[in-house]
């Protein structure tokens, strides 16, 4: 085991339905642009790259009040769900070259089923200013990149998109890291179903070293997976400004990287979404390169070799 070559399967995920504007998809071009393949080949993985998915949109869904594009969106999980299942069942690391946030319904769903035949539970760290935790019945925008966390742990309503049956995330497994954007009814979501919360006064009260030790911690005594989910919007603005949602106060270059180090010492990272990365509104690929900086520091890049800290 030790001796087989680390491989990832890169997956591109042209959808900007779910976001509400258009940008998103122009996404993975932006991220090869900036050189993802490049920067894991140097760490040393075996990289394949599986170009663009573009799934025709899905014919047996009726169309939604309140979840916008709910066809696209339901293909896209659906191709998503089965291939980010086989690379992580291959034994590769999948990681999801997005598009807009809505595709963490099929990556996460994925890795769910993988997680389950190992017999291994699956938690999800979301980086984001959002918690994505509305339903069709809760959300303000109708738009599905607010959704996905309440759907892959089971807690939001639509026409079947998956067959019946698949495992979902427990919601307590969730923790949300960087948040500072959540509707009003969202927020009764979060704390009625345990979702593990550490907003940007966490950071600022604790440090994001100490959060990210604790997580990796209790990931770690369960023996479980963890799926790495990161908006560019859980940066600061000024770090990255390619984005659509832009919100003030977000985590700094270095508090980004140290939350990736610290994570790649743990070795527990098994998946990766880079998500709502929008070339349109990026000022000359800055955003970009910073998602790929931070993928490259979440699978080795270091600076110095050094003792990991204890957790
Ligand atoms: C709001 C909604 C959102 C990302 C915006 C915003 C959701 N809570 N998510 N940008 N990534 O419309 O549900
Ligand atoms: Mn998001
Ligand atoms: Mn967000
Ligand atoms: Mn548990």
């Amino acid at each position: 085991r030790m001796t087989e070559k680390k491989a990832a399967t890169l997956i591109g995920v042209p959808l900007e339905e779910g976001s509400g504007r258009g940008g998103c998809a122009m996404g993975p071009a932006a991220l090869r642009i900036a050189g993802i393949g490049h920067a894991l080949g140097e760490l040393g993985y075996a990289v394949t790259d599986i170009g663009d998915l573009r799934p025709a949109p899905a014919t047996d869904l009726p169309r939604h009040q309140n979840a916008r594009h709910l066809p696209v969106v339901a293909a896209f999980t659906r191709a998503l769900d089965e291939h980010t299942y086989q690379a992580a069942r291959a034994g590769t690391v999948p990681i999801l070259l997005g598009g807009d946030h809505s595709l963490s319904m099929g990556s996460v769903s994925g890795m769910a089923r993988h997680a389950a035949e190992l017999g291994r539970p699956l938690y999800v760290l979301w980086l984001d200013a959002h918690a994505d935790f509305n339903s069709p019945e809760t959300s303000p925008s109708g738009n599905m990149h607010g959704m996905p966390v309440a759907f892959f742990c089971g807690k939001a309503e639509f026409a079947p998109i998956l067959p019946g049956g698949r495992p979902l995330v427990d919601p307590k497994h969730v923790y949300q890291v960087g948040i500072r954007s959540v509707d009003d009814e969202e927020r009764v979501a979060i704390m009625k179903n345990g979702v593990k919360v550490f907003d940007m006064r966490a950071i600022d009260e604790e440090g994001i070293g100490a959060i990210v030790r604790r997580i990796i911690a209790e990931v770690s005594d369960a023996n479980g997976l963890l799926h790495v989910s990161l908006d560019v919007d859980f940066l600061d603005p000024d770090v990255a400004p390619g984005v659509g949602t832009t919100v003030p106060g977000g985590a700094t270059f270095r508090e980004a990287h140290l939350v990736m180090e610290t994570l790649h010492d743990s070795g527990l990272v098994s998946s990766l979404d880079l998500v709502e990365l929008n070339p349109f509104l990026d000022d000359r690929g800055k955003s970009a390169r910073v998602m790929v900086e931070l993928a490259a520091s979440l699978f080795g890049r270091r600076v110095l070799d050094r003792p990991t800290r204890a957790a």
